[in-house]
């Protein structure tokens, strides 16, 4: 996959004709190579003519290509918007301060909390936007202050898929590589939108295959640009993944499909999922899911009948209220055939930001030490101990949302500290949210613009971009690239990693002194070890893959094939239930579900400055299907009212028979209008990610 030989990829084009040696004379920029800000694919990139990037060869994009979102990866680095200066809040405004002042302001926020309330009174937010050595540094902080209260967005990403993958085969990340899933004869893509969300993925590794004849089965509410590639569709009610994936497990095992060689060999718990399946009656769970039986049967056979198949999972299957459940049943359905530990096969989630896997990798979790390791384990915290010259505490900290959700109560968060996220737009019911960031007693952003979060805090640092910054990151299929800054931060803007290393050494008695990145590199691969053997410098211009055993010289690609990570050869069949959705659906609301487009990214803090990205359209609007549509009387492009008991928005309709109906759809893209006022604070029991995808709204024209 990914050679010389394939066919040209529809994005190739931008790379030419952007020029590839990004030499510019009158450009602020350079041409080192770089690694894309935006998904988690890793593409390679760096300044190209006209300020636009361009692809290198990287170890992803083979032939240098990139989407529409790599090219314009500079547009946030340059924009107008961008923080020069430390802002502290004054007189119920921010005012600009001199770098000491702000610092100042910072340390004795913080240690005021510390000493009135104590280090759990403290949280931190890491940055999946983030490199690894930054991330790293955050979370030492964090632990050097005495609390566990440290996170990441992962936490309303896929947490969810982490716990469950954790719990059955021992790692919560791509089992396959994207070289061998094209080895593939179905692909099974369960909530996920690879050709807008990690388009070079999909247009280099999976569409060729689906070229080539690899079925391509699509479990969706909507119709996508992934549908169209697909053999078959199963436009699922959103919430309904586990129906759905039951009675597919129920076919399989009807019709004779399981892979028993594999079941007798690395699978316990057979005789007590089949008796579960007795219970699940096919047509009933499609119908209840709101797909077609017949539908159902082929999407099941072909996954089942296929040598290899490999699964993808998205945000579909896992912001839900029971998302580790919905994932725990597509694993069922990968155990069941045997289509784990062997090239084109596998539980494959497609990861987020471009270092979310490293993120999580490096520490930045309530529970777990660098490398997941437990935070309650003694050895573990021996480990740490050793490097870091401090125990970090045994008690697991709050997560993200739970901690938003704890302000102002007993032994609640008093003060945050957070690192290139921008939670204001981006949790749940979010006018909560603002309030509780609002009643902290201190709260200070790094960041590189005055985002919706930022307004509410008493210090504003300004951060580097990403083409301002060197250091690692570790994309969705486990392999560690490097960035290099292409310019200096603008105006007083500091490297994000200049900033952490002086908050630390403000915080903490620790002397933060790291030379670069390298150096914190390097004391990483001593306390993690799924990055134990890596080498900074050896990685260059390519990648090394973790896990990098220690004295093996390489990463391995496919996991779990003679042991699951755990070190069991065995794994659990583990039968699910169907839990119904948090929101009731009263009178005659419909399903809100959220998500994304090609042209935006996340809170839309990178993609909503000024440039083409804006000149895009077809994202601020409402997906609502023509009979929903016709019963409240909209046309499409009116002004239509979305409403539940949290909140009110104001958006256009698009009437399109691509979603299914019942279920409407948006983005969360904007701070105005603000989506997550609409949806609601049911966390997963597991993994407490929060149910971004089934909110009962009103929909009225205005
Ligand atoms: N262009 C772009 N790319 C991105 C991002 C971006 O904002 N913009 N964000 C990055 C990040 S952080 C992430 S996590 C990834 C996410 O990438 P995806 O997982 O692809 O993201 P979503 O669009 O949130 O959700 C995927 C699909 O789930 C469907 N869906 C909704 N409800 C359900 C359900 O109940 N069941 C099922 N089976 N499907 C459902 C939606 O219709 C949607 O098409 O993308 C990354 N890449
Ligand atoms: N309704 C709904 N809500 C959702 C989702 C959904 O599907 N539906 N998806 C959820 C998911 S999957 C995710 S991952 C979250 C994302 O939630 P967030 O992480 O809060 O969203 P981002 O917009 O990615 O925020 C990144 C922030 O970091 C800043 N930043 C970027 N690069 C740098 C840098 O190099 N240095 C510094 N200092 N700052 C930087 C940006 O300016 C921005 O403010 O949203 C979640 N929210
Ligand atoms: S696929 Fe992802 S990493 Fe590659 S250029 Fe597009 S946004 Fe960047
Ligand atoms: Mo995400």
């Amino acid at each position: 996959m990914g050679t010389a030989d394939d066919p040209p990829s529809p994005f190739l084009g931008s790379a030419a004709e952007n020029g590839d040696s990004g030499t510019e004379a009158e450009s602020a920029f350079d041409s080192q190579k770089s690694i894309c800000p935006f998904c988690g694919v890793g593409c390679g990139i760096r300044h190209g003519n006209r300020d636009k990037a361009t692809g290198w060869a990287g170890s992803v994009n083979r032939r240098g290509e990139v989407c529409p979102k790599g090219v314009a990866a500079f547009e946030p680095v340059r924009s107008a918007d961008r923080l020069v200066r430390p802002l502290v809040y004054e007189s119920g405004t921010h005012v600009t301060a001199p770098w000491d002042e702000a610092l100042d302001r910072l340390e004795s926020g913080i240690r005021t909390a510390v000493d009135e309330h104590g280090p759990e009174a403290v949280a931190c937010f890491a940055s999946s936007s983030c490199t690894n050595e930054e991330n790293y540094l955050v979370q030492k902080i964090a632990r050097a202050l005495g609390t566990n209260n440290i996170d990441n967005c992962a936490r309303l990403c896929h947490a969810s898929t982490v716990a469950a993958m954790v719990e059955r085969f021992g790692a919560g990340a791509m089992t396959n590589t994207l070289e061998d899933v094209g080895e593939a004869d179905v692909f099974l893509v369960c909530g996920a939108n690879p050709a807008a969300q990690h388009p070079i993925a999909f247009q280099s590794y999976l569409a060729p295959a689906v070229d080539d004849g690899t079925t391509l089965l699509h479990v969706d509410p909507r119709e996508t640009e992934t549908t169209s590639k697909a053999d078959v569709h199963l436009p699922v009610t959103p919430g309904y993944d586990i129906p759905l994936l039951n009675a597919m497990a129920k076919v399989v095992v009807g019709e004779g499909l399981v892979d028993e060689a594999f079941l007798d060999d690395r699978a316990d718990g057979r005789e007590a999922f089949e008796a579960h399946l007795e219970d699940v009656d096919v047509e009933a769970n499609a119908r209840e899911a709101g797909v077609d039986p017949d539908d159902l049967r082929e999407a099941a056979r072909a996954y089942g009948e296929a040598d290899r198949a490999a699964a993808f999972t998205g945000m579909g299957m896992s912001q839900h209220h029971c998302g580790t459940d919905n994932v725990h049943a597509l694993i069922n359905l990968a155990v069941l055939t045997g289509n784990v530990g062997k090239p084109g096969t596998g539980i494959n989630p497609l990861r987020g930001q471009n270092n979310v896997q490293g993120a999580n990798d490096v520490g930045a979790r309530p529970g777990d030490l660098p490398g997941y390791d437990a935070v309650t384990d003694a050895d573990a915290r021996e480990r740490c101990a050793d490097v870091w010259g401090f125990e970090p505490p045994a008690e697991p900290g709050r997560t993200q949302v739970e901690w938003t959700r704890s302000v102002g109560e007993d032994n609640g968060i008093r003060a945050a500290v957070v690192f290139g996220e921008n939670p204001a737009v981006t949790e749940p019911n979010a006018s909560e949210v603002a309030d509780a960031l609002a009643d902290l007693d201190f709260l200070a952003v790094i960041d590189l613009y005055e985002t919706a979060t930022a307004e509410l805090a008493d210090v504003v640092l300004p951060g580097s971009a990403w083409a301002e910054k060197a250091g690692t990151v570790t994309n969705t299929d486990r392999r560690v690239q490097r960035m290099r800054p292409a310019a200096e931060p603008p105006g007083e803007a500091r490297r994000d990693l200049e900033i952490l290393q002086a908050v630390g050494r403000r915080l903490t008695d620790l002397g933060f002194e790291y030379d670069g990145p390298a150096t914190v590199f390097d004391e990483l691969t001593e306390v993690a070890p799924i990055y134990g053997g890596m080498s900074y410098e050896e990685i260059g211009e390519e990648y090394q893959r973790w896990p990098y055993p220690d004295g093996a010289n390489e990463g391995v690609d496919v996991l779990h094939t003679a042991a699951f990570a755990n070190g069991d050869r065995r794994t659990e069949l583990a039968p699910v239930d169907h839990v119904p959705p948090a929101d009731d659906l009263e009178d005659d609301q419909l399903v809100l579900t959220t998500g994304r487009v090609l042209q935006h990214f996340n809170s839309g803090a990178l993609t909503r400055r000024s440039g083409t990205l804006m000149r895009l359209r077809g994202e601020d609007v409402v997906q609502i299907h023509p009979d929903d549509a016709a019963e409240r009387g909209i046309d499409d492009g009116d002004e239509v009212q979305l409403s539940n008991d949290r909140g009110s928005v104001t958006v256009s309709a698009e009437v399109t028979a691509a979603i299914t109906s019942g279920t409407v759809f948006t983005t969360f893209h904007y701070a105005e209008p603000l989506i997550n006022v609409l949806t609601g604070d049911a966390l997963d029991p597991v993994a407490k990610i929060p149910e971004y995808k089934h909110s009962a709204v009103t929909v009225e024209s205005t």
